[in-house]
């Protein structure tokens, strides 16, 4: 799925992609050790983005992106060709974040609120 097609299954079961569990380290590895699935060309769309502004990475619950809440890839994010607005966990850096064109197929970390 693309990235906004990802965006639209995880609303479509009640949550959207992973914002608070991507912040939290600890969360996040427990993910990467326990949910992701290696596969080649497999990455993870997580819920951060810069579309709004280039260069200002937020996540789509409003929160800003620090060094302390994201964990980039080392000279990630790059905007590689200009035209990579949206982040993946990527295979090939561990599952550390990577900044990807929103429109590549790739699967989806929802998150959602357990009442
Ligand atoms: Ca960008
Ligand atoms: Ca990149």
């Amino acid at each position: 799925m693309t990235w906004t097609e990802s965006r639209s299954y995880c609303q479509s079961i009640s949550g959207d992609l992973a914002t608070w569990g991507m912040r939290n380290a600890s969360t996040r590895n427990w993910i990467i050790e326990n949910v992701v699935r290696p596969g080649a060309y497999v990455h993870y769309w997580i819920g951060l983005s810069d579309i709004e502004q280039e260069g200002i990475w937020k996540y789509i619950d409003g929160v800003n992106a620090t060094a302390a809440n994201t964990d980039f890839a080392d000279g990630e994010p790059n905007d590689s060709l200009g035209d990579a607005d949206c982040a993946r966990l990527q295979r090939e850096n561990n599952y550390r974040m990577d900044d990807d064109n929103c429109g590549q197929n790739y699967r989806a970390i929802c998150e959602r609120t357990l009442n």
